[in-house]
Parts: structure tokens; C-alpha cells; sequence
């Protein structure tokens, strides 16, 4: 009996466990391009058509390699609009009735699946380090489910950078030496592809079906299949890695790369293999080729950080991206959309998420996540925009950073304090503040105050109930006590004032 073998568009890996599962010479292989899939939420243009694009090639070679595929576009006209209709109507032409199909990272897909009149078996995704067992054993028992313990044993389970039981150079983690603010010249970026006849098809049908959406489409340089995707990560090894570590946290005017891989993507999909990554960034140590610090912040971000959220995202189950413990309901402002606004750095980040589908951690943690916590926005928008606007958002990876890591709203799952700074942290760290409109040293309520240094205290101030009490939050609150009495009462005003002008919608 002929099983349907279920690839979705983030599974494009020969070693993905439902073509694992199945066999070459009996079964059909089922893709399909859906609306439903393209309109969860807005996508990004430049994500729909990596995706769609690395599904044709990663089709195509299923096919070379013997597998029977039966592929659906967008634009074909029997398309269902749905992943379950199209193996409803798969099985009615291959006469079959059983769905061999890898997991998928998100709850919705999951239930879809589930409640799909055929027999489907969703087989787990086994191209993480950590199965959803390994982790619920590891989460078992624990006060605190903090990701350095958990990366701890990811270190020890992979043997990257281990001297036996101990961690090479004798320290688990060298982020203190990852801090630096950039300076200088950017001396490196992403390898870039010129789109062949696969992808030109797929950027004609994105730019028809999906212009409206937020974000540029063209230029299009990103990798679509395996070797492009290894070439990527060659390139990143040799040119942007032994620095990586030292200005990990930087921002800079115009740069949106910097030392970063911006591999996420091809990682996510399925077209690099999270270990083999790390095996190239842990060989590169070893040759004398990146330091210490560079290869074991690297690593941390892949076997500790992303094996870590995803943990999170299914341990926590599927009303995750509907909490909100700080109970934060302002809208999101416009300005995320592109909007004018005021503030440089936001104005930066934005922008380079509209032409790249990209922007890197401290952007998303520091700015975006940063400035919309201090102001309230409600998280569920919040990761909505998070989720539409990265070429790399996949719920299971996107959530738990924006919901838990970001925006505090799973009341503390991940992060044992909120993510807040003031201005200060961004005037360190970037070069953003000389070129911003308004003052970051300005923190006495100053009409031209950095907002972030108003809406700082104002956050610490609104929820003294909930953070008073936190040990790692005691010096914030004295120095907010510290305060003449006039001084808090003027940033209170500004502050309000400030989220007023933005609720009206003006420039800010
Ligand atoms: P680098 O900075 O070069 O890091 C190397 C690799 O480490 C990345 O390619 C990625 O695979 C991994 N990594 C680093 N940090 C994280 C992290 N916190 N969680 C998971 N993996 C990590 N990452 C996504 O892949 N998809 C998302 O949708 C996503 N949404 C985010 C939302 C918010 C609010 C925040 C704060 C972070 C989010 N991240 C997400 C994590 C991180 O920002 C991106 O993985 C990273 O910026 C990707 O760029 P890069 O490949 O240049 O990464
Ligand atoms: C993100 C995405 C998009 C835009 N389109 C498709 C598609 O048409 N077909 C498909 O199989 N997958 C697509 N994907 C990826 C899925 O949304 C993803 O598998 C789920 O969100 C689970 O991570």
C-alpha cells in the first residue's frame, strides 16, 4: 500500500525523519505551495520566495535521487489552498490512505494534521540535539528552566569544544568577552547568490501574489539549495567568524550583518544541519583559525540557545503565544510597518528588516523587543510581527523568543528579569544615538529625552509590584527611589506623553 510522505517547506533535508521512514520504491513523496500557509500572517516577500524556491529545487532533487514527488505550485489551478487538502487530494489520485509526516514546528500545523481525515503519522523531528524527551527530562523537577544548565549537557551530549566531562579552555561560556561596540570598518558580509531560472519563476509569482506584503522582494541574493546553503556557511566560517564573538551584541549605522552568519534561515529550513554548523565553527577553532570566544559563542547560540526555545515552545504547549503576564494591551505602533518615526535605532532596524527579512539579535532583543515591552504593546502582536516580518520565523524558534525571551509575557519561563535598558545601552553599543533626533543624555524628563530613558522608569514604575521583589532588579528600584520627587514626577509626564503622541498616531 502506497504511504503519501508529507515534506513541508521548512523540512527541505534528505535526513528529515519522514522520508526516513518511508520507502523510495513505493512511495509518494506529497509538496505543495498553499494559501494557507502564505497567509497565517503576512510574510515577508523575500521568506515566501526562499521557501517556495528551495522547495522546487529540493523537489527536484528528491526526484533525481528516485523518489516519485508529486508537487503542487501556487498557482495551479486544482490547488485545495490547504497542506490537508492537498494529501486529501494526493491520496484520492495515488489511491492511498496513510501520511507518513515529520512533525511540525507549530501547534496550528500540528492540530491540522491531526484532525485531517487520513491516517496520519507525524513521526518526530529528529534534526535538533535535544528529543522533546531529552528536554521534558531535563525541565523535570527544576525551579527554573535556565538555558545555560541545559546547554551545559548539549555540550556534553555533542562533544563540541569538551576536554572529557570539561569544557574546553576550562569555562562553559565566554560571553564576557563578547561585548564590544563596533568600530571601524565592516570587513566581511553574507554570501550572496545571483537567483538562477527556479528562483526568477518563483520571485515573477511572490512579486504577483505577495508585493502588497511588508518588505522588499528584490534584490534577492539568499542561497536556495544544500550546496548554495554550505557555501554560505563556508564563507561565514572564513570571513566573518573570529570576530563574530567580540562585536556579537554591536549595532552599527547602515550595517545590518556585521560579524553575524545569517544562516538562521537555511538552518531553519532544513538546508544546513545545526550540528554540522557547529562542527565547521568547532574545526575552525581547532585549526587556529577563530578564537575561543568567537567558536563558543557560536556554538551556544545553535546547541544552547535555539535547541533551548524550542524545548520551551513545546514544553509549554499551545497557548503559549497567547500569554500575556504583564498584561500589556497598547497597539503596535504603525512605525514597525515602516512608518516614520523619530528614534534612530528603531528607524534602523526597521528598515533593514523591510529590505533584508533580517535584523540580528540585539536588534530584535535590544530595540524592537526592547522599546515595545517598555511601551506595553500588546505581546500577541507583537509576535505576530516578529513572525512576519524575519525570513527566519518559524513559530517554535520565533515565540519563545519574542513571547518569553523578549517580551517577558510567559511571566518568566525564560528569562528570569525582563529584557529592559534605557537609552544607555543603545548609545553603547551602536553608533545609532550621534545621528538621532533625540537626546540619550537627556534623562531628567527633557522634551527631547531618548524615549527609551523615559519609558524605562515608567515600565519599572508601573510594574513595581511585580519586579520589586527580584533580586536581579533591587538597584534599578533604589536608583528610581533615589530620585527627587519632581524628577520621577517629570519623566512620568514625558513618558506619558509620549505613548499619548504615539496612540494618536503622530511622529515619534
Ligand atoms: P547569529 O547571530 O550569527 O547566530 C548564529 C545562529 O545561532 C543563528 O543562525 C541561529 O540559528 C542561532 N541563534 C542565535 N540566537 C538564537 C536564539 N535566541 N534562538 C534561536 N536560535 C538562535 N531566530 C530564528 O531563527 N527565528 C526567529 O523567528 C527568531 N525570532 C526572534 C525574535 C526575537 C524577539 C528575538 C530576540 C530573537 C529571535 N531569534 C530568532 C533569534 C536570533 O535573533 C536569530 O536566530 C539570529 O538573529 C539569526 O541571525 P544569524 O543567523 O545572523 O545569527
Ligand atoms: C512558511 C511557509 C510558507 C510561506 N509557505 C509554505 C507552503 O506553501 N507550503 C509548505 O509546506 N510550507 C510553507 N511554509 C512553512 C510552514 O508554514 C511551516 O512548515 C510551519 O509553519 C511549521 O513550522
Amino acid at each position: 500500500m502506497v504511504n503519501l510522505v508529507l515534506v513541508l517547506g521548512d523540512q527541505l533535508s534528505d535526513r528529515v525523519a519522514a522520508l526516513k521512514a518511508a520507502d523510495k520504491s513505493r512511495d509518494v513523496v506529497v509538496m505543495a505551495e498553499v494559501a494557507d500557509e502564505t497567509t497565517y500572517v503576512g510574510h515577508h516577500p523575500k521568506k515566501i520566495a526562499l521557501i517556495f524556491a528551495a522547495m522546487r529545487k529540493f523537489a527536484t532533487r528528491l526526484r533525481d535521487d528516485g523518489w516519485q514527488v508529486a508537487y503542487t505550485e501556487l498557482d495551479d489551478t486544482d490547488n485545495s489552498g490547504s497542506i490537508c487538502g492537498e494529501l486529501l487530494r494526493r491520496a484520492e489520485q495515488f489511491s492511498a490512505s496513510d501520511v507518513i509526516a515529520t512533525e511540525p514546528g507549530e501547534w496550528r500545523l500540528i492540530d491540522a494534521l491531526n484532525h485531517c481525515p487520513l491516517k496520519v503519522q507525524q513521526v518526530e523531528d529528529d534534526r535538533f540535539i535535544a528529543t522533546h524527551r531529552d528536554f521534558n527530562e531535563w525541565a523535570t523537577g527544576r525551579k527554573a528552566l535556565r538555558m545555560e544548565y541545559f546547554y551545559r549537557d548539549m555540550r556534553r551530549k555533542t562533544d563540541l569544544m569538551m576536554d572529557g566531562d570539561q569544557p574546553a579552555g576550562d569555562q562553559w561560556n565566554y560571553d564576557h568577552d563578547n561585548r564590544k561596540p563596533a568600530s571601524g570598518e565592516v570587513d566581511t558580509a553574507p554570501m550572496q547568490f545571483t537567483p538562477d531560472e527556479t528562483v526568477e519563476e518563483v520571485l515573477d509569482l511572490v512579486e504577483a501574489r505577495f508585493g502588497e506584503n511588508f518588505g522588499e522582494l528584490r534584490p534577492f541574493t539568499l542561497a536556495t539549495d544544500q550546496a548554495q546553503a554550505r557555501r554560505a556557511l563556508a564563507h561565514f566560517v572564513k570571513s566573518a567568524l573570529p570576530k563574530f564573538g567580540d562585536y556579537q551584541d554591536a549595532m552599527m549605522e547602515g550595517e545590518a550583518f556585521l560579524w553575524h552568519a545569517h544562516l538562521s534561515a537555511y538552518i531553519n529550513i532544513g538546508l544546513l544541519d545545526p550540528l554540522e554548523v557547529c562542527q565547521a565553527v568547532e574545526q575552525a577553532w581547532k585549526n587556529g583559525d577563530a578564537p575561543i570566544n568567537a567558536a563558543e559563542g557560536f556554538i551556544r547560540q545553535i546547541i544552547g540557545w535555539r535547541e533551548y526555545v524550542r524545548g520551551i515552545y513545546f514544553h509549554e504547549g499551545p497557548d503559549y503565544t497567547q500569554r500575556n503576564g504583564l498584561r500589556h494591551s497598547r497597539d503596535l505602533p504603525w512605525f514597525y510597518w515602516g512608518g516614520e518615526t523619530r528614534m534612530r535605532c528603531v528607524g534602523q532596524a526597521v528598515d533593514q528588516t523591510r529590505t533584508e527579512g533580517y535584523a540580528h539579535h540585539i536588534q530584535r532583543l535590544m530595540v524592537t523587543g526592547n522599546f515595545a515591552l517598555l511601551a506595553g504593546i500588546d505581546p500577541h502582536q507583537v509576535h505576530e510581527w516578529y513572525l512576519s516580518v524575519y525570513i527566519d520565523a518559524f513559530e517554535w524558534v520565533e515565540a519563545p523568543n519574542t513571547i518569553g525571551m523578549s517580551q517577558f509575557a510567559d511571566g518568566g519561563v525564560i528569562a528570569s528579569k525582563p529584557y529592559v535598558s534605557s537609552g544607555n545601552y543603545i548609545k553603547k553599543m551602536s553608533d545609532h544615538c550621534g545621528k538621532c533626533s533625540y537626546n540619550v543624555n537627556a534623562k531628567d524628563g527633557e522634551d527631547d529625552a531618548c524615549p527609551f530613558n523615559l519609558l524605562y522608569w515608567h515600565f519599572l514604575d508601573r510594574h513595581r509590584d511585580r519586579f520589586s521583589d527580584n533580586g536581579r532588579m533591587g538597584n534599578m528600584y533604589r536608583t528610581w527611589d533615589r530620585m527627587a520627587e519632581d524628577k520621577r514626577g517629570r519623566i512620568l509626564d514625558r513618558a506619558n506623553a509620549f505613548l499619548k503622541s504615539m496612540d494618536n498616531g503622530q511622529t515619534v
